[in-house]
């Protein structure tokens, strides 16, 4: 172990500083490849990137990243922003194989329906490269290269531990606890998965109850929208509402300033957990406006990059790649962790 902890910067720093002279022999690129004619001739690789929208900060995170790794690349990426409809990016997959496109990632908004525009994909041979969400279809597997994800389930569970663990610290582990949840796109896995995971910690805990629950479509104006919503119902039932476990943060900065406009405290009255990790959520924390954020990275070029040099030198990739920060880290707070404030400055999104 400690040999592999030595072995590896050594190694990283020596491709970084002698470049890829002195990188063992990789197998030839298959002929007429791209990558193989990306040097001598006017082709180019082409990358279509079939993303989801611009509904929130860590999509644009995500895009971003692409654009950057692309152009350091000498790729041509093609950023096709699907305004969060399906069918857009139906459109943006037949564009690709009417175009001969080299490369297809695409970031499915939700599970199911993909089944024909996968099959006519792969038969004309496109790579397809799935990022974040995967697909519900027989043999999936066989219609993409690889599916790069985070493990969302594990998101909502470290968010529901994070609660409970507060609660407990409180002194209100015995308290009823009532918690409304602003859900994801409906039918995406992190929606379903985010669900998954913090129910099956908080229903270990008879006296946590999720009163209210609604979809805000990740967006940060609809989190306002709906938990002005929440605050309306609850307050004409007399019930009060404890916790908000927002599955973006981008809808939990929506849903502080309803609570704010409601004359409420948020971070106090109402506790605040949020996933992403974003920049926003960050500050919000800072300010004492919210308590918590569970990190899900957006940068997902880089992993990009590499499937696609080792599919273009020939070489199989994996099935599944996750970028997964492990079970106890990635939490942000200035409760227990302590991390917001010092990380502050550094954060990239
Ligand atoms: O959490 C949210 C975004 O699909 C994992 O989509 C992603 C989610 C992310 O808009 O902010």
């Amino acid at each position: 172990m400690k040999r592999t902890i030595v072995f590896l910067p050594v190694v990283l720093l020596a491709l970084s500083v002698f470049g890829c002279k002195f990188l063992p022999l990789q197998p030839k690129p298959p002929e007429g490849s791209a990558l193989e004619t990306a040097g001598n001739s006017d082709k180019q690789i082409t990358v279509r990137y079939a993303q989801i929208g611009t509904e929130s900060d860590w999509r644009v995170a995500t895009v971003n990243s692409m654009k950057d790794a692309a152009r350091a690349e000498g790729w041509e990426l093609l950023n096709q922003d699907a305004s969060c409809s399906q069918e857009r990016q139906f459109e943006w997959l037949r564009e690709a194989i009417a175009k001969g496109d080299d490369y297809i990632v695409l970031a499915p908004i939700v599970k199911t329906g993909w089944d024909q525009v996968m099959s006519e994909a792969r038969d004309v041979g496109i790579p397809v490269i799935m990022l974040e969400t995967n697909i519900d279809m027989p043999d999936r597997e066989d219609y993409y290269a690889t599916w790069i994800t985070l493990n969302f389930i594990q998101e909502g569970e470290k968010a529901g531990r994070w609660l409970t663990d507060y609660m407990e610290a409180e002194g209100r582990g015995n308290d009823e606890i009532n918690i409304v949840e602003l859900q994801g796109t409906v039918g995406s896995s992190p929606a379903i998965d985010r669900q998954t995971g913090f129910e099956s910690i908080i229903n270990n805990y008879p006296n946590y109850k999720i009163t209210q629950s609604q979809t805000g479509d990740f967006e940060t104006e609809r989190g306002k929208e709906i938990m002005e919503a929440f605050l309306n119902e609850a307050a004409s039932n007399s019930v009060k509402i404890d916790v908000l476990f927002a599955h973006s943060d981008g809808m939990a900065i929506g849903a502080i300033q309803a609570i704010k406009e409601a004359g409420l405290i948020p971070g106090e009255d109402i506790v605040i957990i949020g996933i992403d990790g974003s920049k926003l959520a960050f500050e919000a924390i800072a300010a004492g406006d919210m308590n918590v954020t569970i990190e899900c990275s957006p940068i997902f070029a880089p992993i990009v990059l590499d499937v696609i040099k080792t599919l273009e030198a020939g070489e199989a990739v994996p099935k599944v790649i996750y970028i997964n920060p492990g079970e106890t880290a990635g939490i942000y707070d200035e409760y227990f962790y302590h991390n917001v404030i010092s990380e502050l400055p550094s954060r990239a999104y």
